[in-house]
């Protein structure tokens, strides 16, 4: 990340050797201005106040009407930025409600900078309203460093610290604990230092592992979230070409590495390890790029990968390779992993795999999810970018609405729900005048309702399409699998999310029928600000 020039820092005083009447809050602002930080999200409180005192005018606060939504903004944002977003919490009871999506976020390695009120120092001990005991402890393990500085001028240093580590592979939340009154105390500048992010793998590993792509028979390409993160989109397309190879993408991915249109493109590995053993039957050579190897939600038994095959494994998560029960896993950056992987020696003729065939036009005889899904995709704008939460559409989606374009794919790799709503307020933040259409089940959106709100006020251009099906209707098609006649508690109770976006000044509309779908999917399209159209599903 490039340090940023910075127009307002406090004067050197030559005089005394330090600069002149530079307190906490003057280094702070100091350092997140250079590494870029200049948008707050946050929900405030009396402990967080005097971070605040004349807010620089270069600065932005966006605030969300609940620390979830704080969170979940933020999450967006810095995936669609490529840099830590600024999180600011209330003390204990804040971050609390905002654990939710940090877990979500420490999933998605998305890089946050987390800041938390604390009381005074001096009455700590005394156990004062609004005090968070253990502050460090409460967001732990899902945090990946975690601090109250022990004097008030440590705070810049933390910062500078806790941005850095959120920035190092893996990527993910840290978190800085500061006391209400170590914003007036004096400190000194702090230096934006410039830390390298790129790792570099072991080339030995790499030449045995490109090598045995060169020489395979039928090799496959797993792709995961991490190749998209890392923005090695054209590198991953080449090498497949180069390879003949089919491309399937891991299990919950969280975003798009590969076009789903491509012909090499063969589809979603199941999150289940016999299911995973099925789908890459044939393939004598494994290589995984950017995903654990492999994310699974039920158990399962048996072999990781089908006998006979050899698996190479390319993460930037040394503890994703340390627990990877098969193969061979190379700790990486995936830009520079794949391009190493590219250099290899030319590979041995094969034939083209055979194209996925996709599933035949839906006539709209049903407002199913997958016609909503089909016309979706049909009437989306050009680069529009989709945010999805809607557990029980997602396989529709893989059917009816193929992702081809490069970052144009975002939704949570943790399976906790609430991230997706606010998450599509943060990358539409993040990406002006680009569209978002946030695609959300009824029972996911109302974890996060409120970050309507925020859409809204931003004056955002996102197309909130709510999948009304009236239950939690993954939960109930879960329930076979554990041999349940059925679910307990996954029927929803009459939502009107008209009335819920409107209470929150955002337009919205109703889709009853097949008739009103497609004028009103172009309605949201192409208004420029948030609209919400809430889209009943069979009859519901
Ligand atoms: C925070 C959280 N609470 C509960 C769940 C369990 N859960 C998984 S899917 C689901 C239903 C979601 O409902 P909806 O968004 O309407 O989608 P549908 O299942 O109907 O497709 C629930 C409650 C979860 N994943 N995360």
């Amino acid at each position: 990340m490039p340090v940023q020039a910075t127009p307002n820092r406090p004067q050197f005083d030559p005089g005394s050797g330090t600069a002149a009447h530079i307190t906490v809050r003057d280094a702070v602002f100091d350092l997140l201005r250079r590494y870029n930080l200049r948008t707050i999200f946050g929900n405030p409180g009396s402990t967080e106040l005097p971070m605040f005192r004349d807010f620089p005018c270069d600065f932005r606060y966006v605030l969300g009407l609940q620390e979830c939504v704080v969170v979940g903004m933020a999450d967006g944002f810095a995936q669609a930025t490529r840099n830590a977003a600024l999180v600011n919490l209330h003390s204990a009871a804040g971050v609390g409600h905002a654990l939710g999506n940090i877990f979500t976020a420490y999933k998605n390695q998305t890089p946050l900078l987390i800041t938390a009120g604390q009381q005074a120092r001096s009455i700590l001990p005394y156990e004062p309203f609004l005090y968070a005991g253990n502050a460090t402890e409460f967001p732990r393990p899902y945090v990946k460093w975690s601090c109250e500085p022990a004097r008030a001028e440590d705070v810049p240093t933390a910062i500078a610290r806790a941005y850095h580590v959120a920035m190092q592979a893996p990527c993910g939340p840290t978190f800085v604990s500061i006391p209400v009154d170590d914003w007036e105390r004096p400190a000194a500048l702090t230096e934006a230092r410039r830390v390298s992010t790129t790792i570099s793998g072991d080339p030995v590993l790499l030449a045995e592992a490109r090598n045995a792509l060169s020489q395979a028979e039928h090799p496959a390409i797993v792709v995961g979230a991490s190749v998209a993160r890392d923005g090695a989109w054209d590198e991953v397309i080449c090498l497949a070409e180069r390879h003949r190879a089919s491309v399937w993408v891991s299990p919950m991915s969280g975003r798009n590495s590969f076009p789903e249109s491509h012909r090499l493109f063969a589809g979603f590995l199941p999150a289940n390890r016999e299911k995973i053993v099925d789908s890459l039957n044939g393939h004598d050579l494994i290589m995984v790029l950017g995903a654990p190897v492999f994310t699974v939600h039920v158990e399962g038994f048996g072999p990781f990968i089908p006998a006979g095959a050899q698996l190479f494994h390319l993460t930037d998560d040394p503890a994703i390779a340390s627990w990877t029960p098969v193969g061979v896993s190379i700790v990486t950056g995936m830009k520079l992993g794949i391009r190493a992987l590219l250099e290899g020696p030319q590979p041995r003729r094969r034939p083209a795999p055979k194209p996925l065939v996709r599933p035949a036009p839906l006539s709209g005889a049903r407002l199913s999810d997958r016609y909503l899904l089909q016309q979706i995709a049909a009437l989306r704008p050009p680069g529009s970018i989709i945010v999805e939460e809607a557990p029980s559409s997602r396989g529709p989606m893989h059917d009816h609405l193929p992702i081809a374009e490069k970052d144009s794919f975002y939704t949570c790799a943790s399976g906790g729900l609430g991230h997706g709503l606010p998450a599509a307020v943060g990358v539409a933040l993040g990406r002006p005048g680009e569209r978002v259409i946030a695609i959300i089940g009824d029972g996911s959106a109302m974890y996060a309702i409120q970050g309507l709100s925020a859409a809204a006020q931003l004056e955002l251009p996102i197309a909130f399409i709510i999948i009304k099906n009236g239950s939690y209707e993954a939960l109930n098609e879960f329930a076979s699998h554990f041999g349940l006649a059925q679910s307990v508690g996954s029927r929803l109770p009459q939502l009107d999310f008209c009335a819920l976006a409107q209470a929150q000044g955002m337009p919205a509309t109703r889709v009853i029928g097949v008739a009103e779908l497609d004028r009103s999917l172009q309605a949201a399209f192409a208004s420029e600000r948030s609209m919400l159209v809430e889209v009943h599903i069979d009859g519901t």
